[in-house]
């Protein structure tokens, strides 16, 4: 790809959140990841520095570590715009599922609020008496559809979620990649002091028809981080990465409702110390490991 100058040279294909995705010829496409932040589905005006990049970083780690579970879809991350190095991925092109592939080691979030309602998740029943942010007695895949902007995800059962694909034996195949996926980094991180309490996939089939693993993976942005040296089940848990920022909203005022407010300068600060925490402890290098392998170096 002839390394545009800036992104303005590439179409917009979609735009999430805290991320963008262009396009850039038939077969491929480019993942953007911004520096801001979202908490309780509002995004604050102001960013934190580097986030994009480690969230970025993690992904093409885990990228590398797991081909021989699932194929995936990253073609390169220094083929990209300067403006985007660091923080960008060219990635292939994949006819993408209609399904969130949600795997739950950890009951928390819309699945405790299934579970306390229905005593289930997704149609999987779960033992009596758990408590909030129990580990569950093995990671279930719990698939969602897919929500327009703004909105949440759908939990559907698996069933729906066939329905929903067109493929029982596809969904079965996306289930047991996930599952291994999720198993896989939850035992990494888990000796790195992070609990990963749980994880979306989003899969796609490549012009061969072969499923291939797509978006961002197991990072704090598409699972919950927790630090493992605070985990204390019966109550919610602190997220790795976003506490700073929901506990300074939580006495700002602020009711939590869009717009969010400008974060503090000191909030920032901390929250983009905790970002190249969580990048130094999973990979076990110094963010600016990075930084220089990406061509983004400060
Ligand atoms: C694709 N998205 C997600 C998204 C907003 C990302 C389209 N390899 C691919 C990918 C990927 N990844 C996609 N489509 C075709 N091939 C992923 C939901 C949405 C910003 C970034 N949208």
């Amino acid at each position: 790809m002839s390394e545009a100058a800036t992104l303005e040279g590439h179409k917009l294909l979609a735009s999430g959140k805290v991320r963008e995705i262009y396009e850039v010829d038939d077969e491929r496409l480019l993942m953007v990841a911004s520096d801001r932040i979202s908490t309780y589905d509002a995004v604050h005006p102001n960013p934190i520095p580097g986030k994009g990049m480690v969230l970025t970083g993690l992904s093409e780690f885990w990228f590398e570590r797991t081909g021989h579970i699932v194929p995936n879809h990253l073609i390169s991350y220094t083929e990209v715009p300067d403006e985007a190095r660091g923080r960008g991925m060219l990635v292939e092109r994949l006819d993408m599922f209609p399904v969130e592939c949600v795997v739950r080691g950890y009951i928390t979030g819309s699945g405790w609020k299934d579970y306390q309602r229905e005593g289930e998740i997704c149609g999987i029943r779960l033992p009596e008496g758990l408590r909030e942010s129990d580990k569950l007695p093995e990671p279930i895949f719990t698939p969602a559809t897919k929500a327009d902007v703004g909105d949440h995800d759908e939990n559907v059962d698996f069933d729906r979620a066939a329905e929903i694909l067109g493929d029982r034996e596809a969904l079965e195949e996306l289930r047991r990649l996930s599952i291994e996926l999720y198993t896989f980094a939850s035992d990494h991180a888990r000796e790195r002091g992070i609990i990963l309490a749980d994880t979306k996939f989003e899969f796609g089939r490549d012009k061969a028809g072969r499923i291939v693993v797509g978006d961002e993976v197991l990072t704090p942005d598409s699972s919950r981080f927790w630090p493992a040296d605070t985990y204390e089940p019966g109550r919610s848990q602190p997220s790795f990465d976003k506490q700073f920022v929901r506990d300074w909203a939580s006495g700002s005022g602020w009711d939590k409702s869009p717009p969010a407010p400008e974060i503090p300068e000191d909030v920032v600060d901390g929250t983009r110390q905790r970002y190249e925490e969580a990048y130094q402890r999973i990979t076990g290098e110094p963010f600016d490991t990075w930084l220089a392998k990406s061509g983004a170096g400060r």
